[in-house]
């Protein structure tokens, strides 16, 4: 059979029967994210002809501006969660609370993190953003904020997490801990079809991404790392290419397909990282690790950070496993 015309709740459908006891829950749980990608990819198509360009006037809980379509792409999630039974509460870059959602308030099994909008400062000049999305089982009776204390939600705990990219298509890449794969959205018949089954990352790769332009706020092992991409040797195929798109989703997603490595690190100012654990760190963990990769925050996987705050950053260091192995070896 041909991939193109597996649809994902096709291919869904497939995975379900290949589990004997799946409840269909996960079928479900993706189609309702797929439907807020959708949603976000028609109001990312017409960005420029309708007022829903440039900032919103408010300030998230990051203390970044917000962008209209920051609050645009919130809503699309809450909405396609709505009155799904399977969503209790939403945690989101957009929002400095748990959320419930509207009609599954006692009944959602699952708490959903997401970054609605990754790369938003992008979006006024028509680059490539994305939204990022990570599940958690919630256990009986444990509701808002005490949902992270409580539980230890760290990134082992995830049940499926990924991330939509809005580019020249857009794409949805997820895993259930049974593979990471990927889907582009055809938009004349309006589904996702799949287009990258059993996504594997290069053992190494030969491009590196990060923001150059805080070369002088980098702490000495993020300096002599990427002094050492820099050398020249034919062995290790260096020197690594630099590629910074500055939307993470974009930069994770060229990684993904062709390998290296993507650095989010600490510095003076930014002692945790800039990126945040829950939402964009530990999902895209999930995919690395699922696709044969690695992600780490220097000293441990990303993974098992278990997280004191819903909104807390890390530093990230993501993509080949054997490219993040030297990576940890300049901050060991
Ligand atoms: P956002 O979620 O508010 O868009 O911020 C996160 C973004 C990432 O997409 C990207 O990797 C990073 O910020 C870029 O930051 P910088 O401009 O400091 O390089
Ligand atoms: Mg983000």
């Amino acid at each position: 059979m041909e991939n193109t015309s597996i649809t994902l709740t096709r291919y869904l459908l497939m995975q379900q029967r290949e589990h004997p006891g799946a409840t269909g829950e996960f079928s479900m749980l993706l189609s309702q994210i797929a439907f807020a990608a959708k949603t976000i990819s028609r109001e990312l198509g017409r960005a420029g002809l309708v007022d829903v360009l440039g900032a919103s006037g408010e300030i998230n809980i990051q203390g970044e501006v917000q962008q209209k379509l920051d609050q645009i792409s919130n809503g699309a999630f809450l909405a396609a969660f709505a009155n799904g039974q399977l969503v209790s509460e939403m945690v989101s870059e957009e929002m400095e609370h748990p959320t419930p959602i509207q009609g599954n308030e006692d009944k959602g099994k699952y708490v959903i993190f997401v970054d609605p909008l990754d790369g938003s400062s992008n979006l006024d000049v028509n680059v490539t953003v994305g939204s990022i999305f990570s599940v958690h089982r919630r256990p009986e009776g444990i509701k808002g904020t005490a949902l992270v204390d409580a539980l230890h939600l760290r990134g082992r705990g995830q049940v499926a997490a990924g991330y939509a990219l809005y580019g020249p298509s857009t794409t949805l890449v997820y895993t259930t801990g049974q593979g990471v794969h990927g889907f582009t959205l055809d938009r004349s018949i309006g589904d996702f079809l799949l287009s990258h089954e059993h996504i594997r990352i290069p053992e190494r790769g030969s491009t590196y991404s990060i923001n150059e332009g805080r070369r002088n706020t980098w702490f000495p092992p993020t300096r002599a790392y990427i002094d050492y991409l820099q050398e020249t040797d034919t062995q290790t195929k260096r020197p690594y290419s630099g590629r910074y798109i500055g939307s993470l989703v974009a930069d994770f997603h060229r990684t993904l397909l062709k390998g290296g490595v993507f650095l989010y690190p600490a510095d003076p100012k930014n002692a945790r990282g800039k990126l945040r654990l829950m939402y964009e760190a530990a999902p895209l963990g999930f995919v690395a690790e699922q696709a044969g990769g690695r992600a780490s925050d220097g000293t441990q996987p990303i993974r098992d950070i278990v997280p004191d705050s819903l909104h807390q950053r890390t530093p990230l260091i993501i993509g080949s496993a054997q490219d993040v192995q030297t990576a940890e070896s300049f901050y060991h």
